[in-house]
C-alpha cells in the first residue's frame, strides 16, 4: 500500500480529503521523526508532504478540523517541549501552508493531548490542549476567530441511539463533496466528539447530506438546514435537528477536570470563557 513507514514512531494519526478528489488520505506524526501526508492514488498511497510540513517534531496528537468553517480541514500538530503547528489548504495554489497560531503556539507547552469540538455551542471548533505528564501545566481552550462562514454539523447513532462511530458522513454542496468519519479520537489518549463538522464557507445550500453506517446502512438527507447540528437515527427516515448536543464534560482527555482551564489572549484565536456551570 507504500505506508509500511517501518523505521518510524506514530503518535497522532489523522484522515482527511487532502486533495479534494472524495477519497479519504492519510496524515501522521512520527516522533522526532519526519511526518506524513499520504494521498490514495490508484489503490495506494503517495507521500506529499513538503520540507516544512514533514519536519521533525516531539509530537503527540495530530488533528484535522475546520476551524473557520471555510469549507477545508486544517492540520494541528501538538508537540511537548517545542511549537505546535497548524498548517492549511490554499485552495487557489492547491498546496498546504504553515498557518500562525498566535497564543495556541505554546511554544513552551507539554502537550499531552489535544481535541477539538464545538465547546460553546456556536457551531465554530474550539481547540482543547492538555498539558501534564511531563510537568505541570493547565488546560488551554482556543477559539478561532469570528467569521460569518456556514456550517452543518451531522451526528449520526446506532440502533442503541449511541453515537455511531464508524460511520462515514458525506456533504454535498454545488461544486464540491465533503466527507467525515466518526471516529473515536486520532491523538494520544484523546477522544473526540462524535459528530461530523463540516464548514461550508459562504454558501450555506447544501444539496444532500449521506450518511453510511458500518453494517452498510445509509441514509439520504435532502436540502438539510444548514448551521445547525443534525442529529441522524438508525431506524427512521426522519432526522431530527437539535440545537444542544453535547456537553464539554462527555470529552474526554485524561479525565483532568476542564475547570482547571486557563484563559490566555486574543489573535489567530481567541479564548472562550470555562465559566459555563454545567463544566463542574
Ligand atoms: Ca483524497
Ligand atoms: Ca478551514
Ligand atoms: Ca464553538
Amino acid at each position: 500500500m507504500g505506508i509500511s513507514d517501518r523505521y518510524e514512531h506514530v503518535w497522532g494519526v489523522t484522515s482527511l480529503d487532502l486533495n479534494n478528489d472524495g477519497l479519504l488520505d492519510l496524515v501522521y506524526g512520527n516522533w522526532e521523526g519526519n511526518h506524513r501526508m499520504f494521498v490514495q492514488k490508484n489503490g495506494r498511497f503517495e507521500n506529499i508532504a513538503n520540507k516544512t510540513f514533514e519536519s521533525k517534531s516531539k509530537v503527540r496528537t495530530v488533528l484535522s478540523a475546520d476551524f473557520d468553517n471555510n469549507g477545508f480541514e486544517e492540520i494541528f500538530f501538538n508537540n511537548i517541549g517545542e511549537p505546535n503547528r497548524l498548517f492549511e489548504y490554499n485552495e487557489f495554489l492547491g498546496v498546504w501552508e504553515s498557518k500562525n497560531l498566535g497564543p495556541a503556539l505554546e511554544p513552551n507547552g507539554l502537550g499531552t493531548g489535544a481535541v477539538v469540538a464545538d465547546l460553546n455551542l456556536n457551531g465554530r471548533l474550539e481547540l482543547f490542549i492538555s498539558h501534564g505528564e511531563s510537568g505541570r501545566q493547565p488546560l488551554t481552550i482556543y477559539e478561532n476567530v469570528r467569521n460569518d462562514n456556514n456550517f452543518i454539523r451531522i451526528l449520526p447513532l446506532t440502533k442503541f441511539n449511541a453515537p455511531a462511530r464508524g460511520a462515514k458522513v458525506k456533504v454535498i454542496q454545488n461544486s464540491r463533496a465533503q466527507i467525515r468519519f466518526i471516529d473515536s479520537g486520532s491523538g494520544y489518549l484523546c477522544q473526540m466528539e462524535p459528530v461530523a463538522h463540516f464548514g461550508l464557507g459562504k454558501n450555506k445550500n447544501v444539496i444532500k447530506v449521506i450518511v453510511e453506517w458500518p453494517d452498510g446502512n445509509k441514509k439520504e438527507i435532502l436540502n438539510p438546514i444548514s448551521n445547525k447540528t443534525i442529529k441522524v437515527l438508525y431506524w427512521y427516515l426522519k432526522s431530527q435537528i437539535i440545537n444542544v448536543l453535547l456537553r464539554p464534560k462527555d470529552l474526554c482527555v485524561h479525565a483532568l477536570p476542564i475547570r482547571n482551564a486557563v484563559v490566555v489572549g486574543r489573535a489567530w484565536v481567541e479564548i472562550i470563557s470555562t465559566r459555563d456551570t454545567s463544566l463542574k
